[in-house]
């Protein structure tokens, strides 16, 4: 597939909105998804809708068949090893709460200590700071470069013999900075730690390897990489999740039912209680069919060139001010800036009515905000269906803004 052709295959993004052609650039919020997946919700509530692991119909069959089917795309996907290893949650969020529920509070004691980092959306914060609450246990942060980046020499002094878990993310949905989670991976390993990695804004855009990173857990979103909303995955490793307690209890998830105890199923189904997110499921294999078509070394390399492009240009608008690293190959496909003293809302409100959607805001990362001195920033954000003629439509929409605000002030 000709990454130059992919946008034909996004029906969203053949309108206009407030009278201009849409440009999207809000995909680290969601992305959007291609015929490819709408075709395959379609297809699956037209023809085969059913509950999955019970019944003996046909229509039973086939819909577990592809669940199931959809649970092997997500294994190869990231090279996991088994099946087993691939928990479907509701996405992010849920997949790193379970871990802090379940993992955490089982091996979490007082005074031992959490790794993250400054830079952590929210949903890789709260459930750690939830869990040293209710331990006595500490949490940490890893601080960050004046380019947005961690140190490796700073995570070994700070990773320590205390250190349980260490979670982090791959790449920042504000900064687009790419983290080196295999390297501090192998620090954790060498306290004693577990290595969490949040892969929502990662794995949608590079190739993910969970045994070269040789990470514990590893949480993605499907709604960010061309899948449905509501379905996501915990990756891991089978010898962790096989000694792990349930979080949720209920119909899917037991073998054996009694009046004061019951049994659970064996992995992954322990984790996934009550009737699953099939089509989800289906919808992301589909996703993943898509993604892979195009081959996410092209989507990548694609992304930086994007990056770079962004960076080059949006440096030209007056009174422009980027933030994470300089260079496109150092980022992922984003760029968080601030026009000025323009609140990133009025800018963001300013360029929907050119039809171009950003987003503004804290983006759920209230900590980064504080360390980057800021109440909050407009973010432009790439996917494979994005253009250099997108972005040069931002850049001219920005200096409009910015003519904008200088008459009014
Ligand atoms: N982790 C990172 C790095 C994220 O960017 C997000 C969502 C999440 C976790 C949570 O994912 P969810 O699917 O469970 O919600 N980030 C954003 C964003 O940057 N703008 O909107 C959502």
């Amino acid at each position: 597939m000709n990454i130059k052709e992919i946008k034909q295959y996004f029906p969203i993004l053949h309108q206009e909105v407030n009278g201009h052609p849409l440009v999207y650039l809000d995909s680290a919020a969601t992305s959007q998804k291609p015929v490819q997946v709408i075709e395959a919700l379609d297809k699956y509530y037209r023809e085969d809708n059913s509950n999955v692991h019970r019944g003996v119909h046909t229509l039973g069959t086939r819909a577990t068949d592809s669940y199931e089917g959809a649970r092997d795309k997500v294994r190869k996907f990231i090279n996991a090893t088994a099946t087993e290893e691939i928990i479907f949650t509701r996405g992010t969020t849920t997949a790193l709460n379970l871990v802090a529920s379940s993992y955490g509070r089982a091996e979490v004691k007082e005074g031992d200590e959490i790794v993250i980092t400054y830079m952590e959306h929210h949903s890789n914060i709260i459930p750690w700071q939830q869990l040293a609450k209710e331990k006595g246990a500490t949490l940490k942060y890893l601080p960050l470069q004046d380019n947005g980046s961690v140190l490796l020499e700073d995570a070994k002094e700070i990773i320590t013999d205390k250190t349980k878990i260490v979670s982090i993310m791959m790449v920042s949905n504000v900064l687009g900075t790419i983290n080196p989670v295999k390297e501090i991976a192998k620090i954790a390993h060498e306290k004693g730690a577990i290595m969490v990695v949040d892969g929502a804004q990662s794995a949608p855009h590079m190739k993910i390897d969970v045994q070269d990173l040789d990470c514990d857990f590893f949480a993605l979103s499907g709604h960010k990489m061309c899948g449905p909303t509501g379905i996501g995955v915990l990756y891991g490793k089978k010898h962790l999740l096989e000694k792990m307690e349930p979080v949720e209890f209920g119909g899917e998830m037991i073998d054996f039912v009694g009046l004061y105890e019951s049994t659970w199923k064996e992995l992954p189904w322990k984790f996934e209680g009550g009737t699953p997110i099939i089509a989800g499921a289906i919808g992301l294999g589909a996703a993943i069919d898509f993604l892979e078509e195009i081959g996410l070394d092209e989507i990548e390399k694609y992304e930086h060139q994007l990056a770079g492009y962004a960076i080059e240009q949006m440096s030209t608008v007056n009174g422009m001010q980027i933030y994470g690293p300089r260079s496109g190959e150092e980022r992922a496909g984003l760029v968080t800036f601030n026009l000025d003293d323009v609140h990133s809302h009025d800018v963001a409100t300013v360029l929907d009515a050119e039809g171009i959607a950003v987003r503004a805001g804290h983006h759920c990362a209230q900590p980064l905000m504080k360390w980057l001195e800021v109440s909050a920033t407009a973010r432009a954000s790439f996917y494979v269906y994005n253009t250099e003629e997108d972005i040069d439509k931002l850049v001219k929409a920005l200096v409009k803004t910015k003519e904008y605000f200088s008459d009014v002030f």
